[in-house]
């Protein structure tokens, strides 16, 4: 018997266990030292959790990945990825078709409401107007908000069709409470009647938001995991607590031994030339090292599990949303691996059915600017108004950069079963109407910038979902034990 193999048995034997002899043949094939007592201590570990003393073939083969459970099922589709829809529209012109689709994409999505058969265009009701139409007879206009304006005690509200653009008033003050909800450029559906002066009163405000429907799930029980924000090659990327996240998922742990996806949401690299002097904060200072560096962590994790990768607005490709995958240019290895998939941002995936919207969240830094009662705390919330205005990245010309695509992309067409964003470096569950809303936080420590303006992350959390049930664990890597999920 090998040294190495004798002294691990009796390892195992001082903690009360037993090793069968078929175990004990696996065991005696493992030639790499440090493989052979890890695999001992953890399979030890977790079975004293379960109060099983003997270690038998099943365990070894378990662990070893030998064995495949035949209930195991993990199958990824991409719905839908914008990385081969993307086209270069520019200008003026751009921007038009832009926002003309966004109208037209949303005012279908509206059409399955009842109010919208009385839908008038921005010119039909100025024609009206001009006429001083009867008052009882409210009518239904709809439009991208143009301006929103709380002034005294009165909101203005300027919507704009295709045909032109209308001022309204709200004098009721829970629909001004609505009303500041909403993000410019947004689309709105608003019920407007006839007020002194020919002016328009805006009675009711009605978003496109999500119907009543069924959620899909997993038939089979597999387990996702949403990840975010590693920052690989940041002075501040928690790689140590990565790396033991990932030999976690390798582990005999029986949560572990059910994971089938991994979903990464973006800014999995720090980039390059994002922000002044980040070459200071930079442990690896190209993005070719940086990926380099993700690819050999994704590397130990299983090949029977299905990795996604989204970028964010640190990883490269462009900046303006909607972004491509992650060039092949700066990392062939990623590509072409057969368990990675790298999709855009956004994209819409299929894990046994569970229908995913993976979105990095960019657009919530100017929502939370200009809605009162949002905060980077809670970005859970922001992420209701998406949903609300079924539009991922609504404002445009702020801090997030959109690009002048002939179609708007960035529209919630489809509805998803799990709503997944990152960005915040803030970690948060909630639930909308019947969505699972997951922030995945990130794995990068607090930075010297995100002290300054006193945002405080809550990273090392790694959010795992069961597919079937959307039972939802956590698994804590970080140093701080006050690190807990707020939802
Ligand atoms: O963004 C991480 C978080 O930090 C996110 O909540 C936005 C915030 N952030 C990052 N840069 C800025 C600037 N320049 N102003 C305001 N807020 C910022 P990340 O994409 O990981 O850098
Ligand atoms: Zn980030
Ligand atoms: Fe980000």
């Amino acid at each position: 018997m090998k040294k190495e193999l004798s002294s691990a048995l009796n390892y195992a034997l001082n903690k009360g266990f037993q090793i069968h002899p078929d175990a004990f043949k696996i065991l005696d094939d493992i030639t790499d030292v440090k493989q052979l007592e890890k695999i001992i201590k953890e399979i030890i570990q977790e079975k004293t959790k379960q109060k099983l003393f003997q270690i038998n073939q099943d365990d070894l083969e378990t662990y070893l990945g030998i064995k495949d459970d035949p209930n195991f099922h993990n199958e990824l589709k991409i719905l839908s990825d914008v990385t081969s829809k993307i086209t270069s529209g520019e200008g003026v012109k751009g921007y038009n078709a832009l926002f003309s689709s966004r109208f037209n994409k949303l005012k279908k999505i509206i059409s399955d409401r009842p109010e919208s058969k009385k839908i008038k265009s921005m010119a039909v009701v100025k024609s009206k107007l001009q006429k001083e139409w009867e008052v009882e007879k409210d009518v239904y206009i709809c439009g991208l908000v143009d301006t929103r304006n709380a002034e005294r005690n009165i909101t203005k509200l300027v919507l704009e069709d295709p045909s032109g653009s209308l001022e309204g008033i709200i004098f009721d003050e829970e629909l001004q409470k609505t009303a500041a909800t909403l993000l410019i450029d947004q689309f709105v559906m608003a019920r407007v009647g006839l007020g002194k002066n020919s002016g328009l009163i805006i009675k009711d405000l009605i978003f496109p938001d999500i119907p009543d429907q069924k959620i899909n799930k997993s038939e089979s029980e597999v387990y996702a995991v949403f990840l975010s924000d590693l920052h690989i090659g940041s002075k501040y990327f928690m790689e140590e607590e990565l790396i033991e996240f990932v030999t976690w998922l390798s582990s005999p742990d029986p949560v572990a031994r059910k994971v089938g996806f991994v979903l990464i949401g973006g800014d999995i690299v720090d980039g390059v030339g994002i922000y002044p002097n980040q070459n200071k904060e930079l442990v690896c200072q190209t993005l070719e090292e940086q990926l380099q560096k993700a690819e050999n962590l994704l590397d130990k994790i299983s090949k029977n599990v299905k990795i996604i990768i989204m970028p964010g607005n640190h990883d490269p490709g462009r900046r303006a949303l909607p972004q491509p995958a992650i060039p092949k240019k700066y990392n062939s290895g990623l590509w072409e691996r057969e368990n990675i998939k790298m999709v855009g941002n956004p994209a819409l995936i299929s894990l046994n059915g569970v229908k995913v919207l993976m979105f990095h969240g960019q657009s919530i830094d100017d929502i939370v600017k200009t809605t009162p009662g949002l905060s980077y705390d809670r970005p859970t919330d922001v992420m209701k108004n998406l949903l609300r205005a079924r539009h991922l990245s609504p404002i445009y010309g702020s801090s997030t950069p959109i690009a002048p695509e002939v179609e708007d992309l960035l529209v919630i067409e489809d509805i998803p079963d799990i709503f997944h964003v990152g960005h915040v470096h803030k970690a948060q569950l909630d639930m909308y109407k019947g969505i699972l809303l997951v922030n995945s936080g990130s794995w990068q420590k607090q930075t010297p910038f995100q002290a300054s303006v006193g945002m405080v992350p809550n990273p090392g959390l790694a959010i795992i979902v069961n597919l079937k049930t959307f039972q939802v664990f956590h698994e804590n890597y970080s140093s701080n034990s006050n690190n807990i999920l707020q939802s």
